[in-house]
Order: C-alpha cells, then structure tokens, then sequence
C-alpha cells in the first residue's frame, strides 16, 4: 500500500499574458474575436475571461464598477493558448478588455490594469464585394486590355462587369478617359438601354446608373459606339459599384479598371 498524504491545496491562479491576445476585427454585422497565443494563460484548462474597462476617472487604475459583465473566451488549451471567441458585434472604436484566468480550485487572476488588452478596431461598413470579372468583350472571358489605333473609329467597343455579390438598388459608377460616352451608347442590366441625358455628367466621362438588380455574376454590358481613339497612350475605364446604393449595409467596392490602349497605327 502506497501512503500519499493530501495534495496541498491549489491557490496559485494561472498566470495570464494579456499581450498574447489579438483581435480579429469583422465588419459590422459579424461579431469581432479575441483569441490568445501559446503562453497567453498559465495552465491549461483554465476558464478565461475577458471583462470590458472603462477607466471613468482616468487614472489607469481598473476600480470598483469600471468592468463590465464577464465574456467567458472558453478554456485554455494545454499550450496557455485560447481559440477565437465572440466578443461583441463591435462598432470601429478602441476597447479595453481586462483579461482572466480562473482555474479547477476557483483561483481567478487580478483584474488589474497589467492584464489589460487594447483593441483598435478599424472595419465598420463592409464595402461592397469586389468583381467577379470585369473586361471586354465578354467580360467572363475578355482581356483586361483592348488596343486600338489612335485616330481610328471603333464602331463599338463592348465590356462587361460581373458583381461579386448580389446587387439591390445598387449604384453603379463609371469614369472614361480620353473618350466620351452619349445618349447613343447602350448598358444591359436586364435589358439593352441607352443612357439618358441624366445619368451622363462630367462632359460625358462619367456614368451613373441607380437602381441596379442583379444577382452575384450576372452580367452588367456596356456598348459605345463610334468612338473616335485618342492619341497614343492607356485610357482606363474605372468603375465602382455599391451594392446596395443608398442603404448602409454596404459601401461602395474599390475601384475597378480596364483600359483602351492606343496605339500609333
Ligand atoms: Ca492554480
Ligand atoms: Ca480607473
Ligand atoms: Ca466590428
Ligand atoms: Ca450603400
């Protein structure tokens, strides 16, 4: 018989690196998540904490009533390090979170300013998803580049833009360079139209069309007509789309291009 007096009790709480946390930062809709790397906690199977702070009276002190309710992170692993958790669907904004360690005997680590974590949250409103595709003559396909001679007329010149995610009521805007679009010229965003009057601006370099519908690659087309190439050199035809125009769900996409190079024929 082997004699084994008592363990002596456990009243060391784990130890907790508040630098090794790190945020995923989503836009809003999503929640944002915290997560620690190896070492973070100090033993394993610890239930780890994250408390909100706000120091009121400004004096880098966590006081009395200065954290919010516990967010439990989950436990840590047998490395100290504790998988992503939600936080919160978090507005950009800094936060301060006090990070804990409680182990199996119930010893919780301080709740002091040295286990803080500071969060710079940046993503608010996601923009609206880049292109499927975007080129000429048949977009899916088409290059990124047409040539043309400079001086010559390209009796039309098609492109096409495939959004990377449905478009409700969405805006869509486009800027010519070295050629000019008119009521002559055509779009397709369900059926062939030409512009109007009201969504040319800018001498003709620039489109508008509102009201967009169109599920994630469907077609956008575009025809210009007649138009005579400038002199030797690249003329991008930009645009940005916003998914959902005015609503705020989405802001408008990165700019998109294609180019018409000229040439000296
Ligand atoms: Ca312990
Ligand atoms: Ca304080
Ligand atoms: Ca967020
Ligand atoms: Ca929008």
């Amino acid at each position: 018989m082997v004699l084994e007096k008592n363990a002596v009790p456990d009243t060391t709480p784990p130890t907790v690196d508040s630098s090794k946390f790190t945020a995923v930062d989503n836009y809003n809709g999503t929640q944002d998540q915290l997560s620690g790397a190896a070492g973070a906690i100090g033993e394993a199977d610890a239930t780890v904490r994250a408390y909100r702070w706000t120091d009121s009276n400004a004096d880098n002190t966590v006081d009395a009533g200065e954290l919010a309710a516990a967010i439990t992170l989950g436990a840590s692993e047998a490395d100290g390090s504790v998988l992503s958790a939600q936080i919160g669907d978090l507005p950009p904004g800094s936060y301060k979170f006090v990070i804990t360690a409680t182990d199996s005997s119930n010893n919780e680590s301080a709740k002091d300013a040295a286990h803080v974590i500071t969060l710079t949250l940046v993503n608010g409103i996601q923009p609206t998803v880049t292109m499927y595709t975007y080129g000429f003559d048949g977009g899916g396909t088409g290059a990124h580049t047409k040539q043309l001679n400079a001086g010559s007329t390209a009796a039309n010149i098609r492109f096409d833009f495939f959004p990377g995610e449905t478009i409700v009521n969405g805006v869509m805007v486009l800027n010519f360079e070295g050629i000019t679009v008119d009521t002559n010229d055509q779009y397709n965003a369900g059926s062939w139209n030409k512009y109007t009057s009201s969504q040319i601006s800018n001498g003709g370099h620039t489109v508008t069309l509102t009201g967009v519908n169109r599920v994630s690659k469907q077609d956008i087309a575009f025809m210009l007509y007649n138009k005579v190439i400038p002199a030797p050199g690249t003329y991008y035809i930009t645009c940005t789309i916003d998914a959902d125009g005015p609503g705020n769900t989405r802001t408008e996409s990165v700019e998109h291009k294609i180019a018409i190079i000229s040439v000296a024929p």
